[in-house]
């Protein structure tokens, strides 16, 4: 089950599955400050990945610290189809007056800029912040829609963005705006 949208000359697509079975050439972590794992898509991508994914994390965290919420770094996929994980911190929710919106706007844009210096094609995201950091999905699948439909009208080397989305629920919400 899959839908497409022509954004550009890309295609946005959208699919329920697990994203670390993508075979895009980079997908997306979930992560925390701590780029040393967690729950939820940071930890299906570590055990998935395998240990060589924690440590880069880890020399990215001795070289530049905390990874700030907004920001992205990049790694090797490890043991994963995709040859590139970029890992992502998005704004944990405090019912949206503390700058969540431009946060999560920030965390998918700075993944799609680091893909795009990495000469990466194709690219999958999993719905960021709106699981353990309780994000509502009707807002931010709008933010996650409109930041790469706009990154994608910008002359961008990107030929598909994948959106990858674990249940039913969330894959309603998300093709309303296919
Ligand atoms: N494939 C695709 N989507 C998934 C998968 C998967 N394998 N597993 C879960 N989801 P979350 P967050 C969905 O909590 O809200 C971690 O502990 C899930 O249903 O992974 O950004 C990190 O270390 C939900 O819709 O990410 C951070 O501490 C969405 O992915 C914190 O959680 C995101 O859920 C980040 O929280």
């Amino acid at each position: 089950m899959s839908l497409h949208r022509q954004v550009s000359s890309a295609t946005l697509t959208l699919c329920r599955g697990d994203i670390t079975e993508q075979d895009t050439e980079a997908i997306v972590n979930a992560a925390n400050s701590t780029l040393l794992g967690g729950g939820g898509v940071d930890g299906a991508i570590h055990r998935a990945g395998g240990p060589s994914i924690l440590e880069e994390c880890r020399k990215f965290r001795e070289q530049r610290g905390e990874c700030p919420a907004g920001e992205s770094v990049i790694t090797g996929g490890g043991n994963l189809k995709a040859r590139f994980v970029i890992h992502t911190v998005g704004p944990v929710w405090h019912g949206g007056g503390r700058g969540e919106d431009e946060l999560l706007g920030n965390a998918y844009r700075n993944s799609l800029i680091l893909a795009a210096a990495h000469h990466i094609r194709t690219i999958a995201f999993p719905s960021i912040s709106t699981g353990a950091y309780g994000f509502p999905i009707d807002r931010a699948s709008r933010i996650a829609f409109d930041t790469v439909s706009g990154f994608l009208k910008n002359d961008s080397p990107l030929e598909e963005v994948r959106f990858v989305v674990y249940s039913q629920e969330d894959y309603e919400v998300y093709a309303f705006l296919f």
